[in-house]
């Protein structure tokens, strides 16, 4: 069978990394195998474009290029990482995808919901999560999140870290636009509360939406 195809989105800080860690080690607990990648990158090319655009080299270039540089990086992801495993029946947990471009890139106001519709269908070429999670908090409470983390590790902000307190507000709203046009798709997690409870209701929601992941794997002798 088919691996299934899970995204984390959510603005800055929200905490995808952590609750991603923390779905990997309860899905391979259970015998599931998984594979955790991320956008921008998931291949050794889209990792170099990843370099180049959080680097903010792409940004003089403007939304729009930006975001056919993500596509570009996409279409190296899915073909060289994402559809070999999800052929081969492993999950796939991937920190941000296409959605990212849709809020990111069309919170600019400078590119219409149409072209990044179009961007979307010719870079993903029909392969679509089953399932996104969207983590939801306030954008000062992530921000402040990924502040200290910078801080503690010694970091320097990113290309979008680095845009005002307007953007990553609008940016919290198009992910709720995003969700609520593909709920089948979608959860909204409330991720201003603590890891925990965060995981708690990511794995609630992942219960409900797809069930075979939250049992124990079938072996094949266990189908027959
Ligand atoms: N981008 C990406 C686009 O513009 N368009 C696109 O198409 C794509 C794909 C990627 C950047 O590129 C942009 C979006 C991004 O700006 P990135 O380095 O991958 O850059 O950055 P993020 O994806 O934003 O990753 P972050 O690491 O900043 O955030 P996470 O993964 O959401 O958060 P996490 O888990 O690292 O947690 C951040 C801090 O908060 C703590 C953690 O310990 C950590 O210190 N934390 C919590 N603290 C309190 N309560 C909780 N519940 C917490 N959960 C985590």
């Amino acid at each position: 069978m088919a691996g299934r195809f899970v995204t984390f989105e959510g603005g800055e800080g929200a905490g995808k990394s952590t609750q991603i860690a923390r779905l990997k080690e309860r899905l391979e607990k259970l015998g599931h195998p998984v594979l955790v990648t991320r956008e921008p990158g998931g291949s050794p090319l889209a990792e170099e474009i990843r370099s180049f655009i959080l680097n903010g080299h792409a940004k003089p270039l403007g939304p729009f290029a930006e975001a056919l540089m993500f596509a570009a990086a996409r279409i190296d992801h899915l073909d060289k990482t994402i559809k070999p495993a999800l052929k081969n029946g492993t999950t796939v947990l991937c920190d941000r995808f296409a959605d990212s471009t849709r809020a990111y890139q069309g919170s600019s106001g400078s590119i219409s919901s149409e072209t990044i519709d179009e961007l979307e269908r010719v870079a993903l070429a029909g392969t679509k999560p089953d399932l996104t999670f969207i983590l939801d908090l306030p954008a000062e409470v992530g921000l402040s999140r990924a502040g200290e983390r910078q801080a503690r590790k010694g970091e320097a902000m990113d290309r979008f870290e680095d845009e005002g307190l307007s953007f990553h507000r609008a940016l919290r709203q198009a992910y709720l636009a995003i969700a609520e046009s593909d709920p089948q798709r979608c959860a909204v997690i409330n991720a201003d509360q603590a890891a925990e409870d965060v995981e708690m209701a990511i794995w609630a929601a992942l219960q409900e939406r797809l069930p075979e992941l939250a049992e124990p794997q079938k072996r094949p002798l266990d189908v027959a």
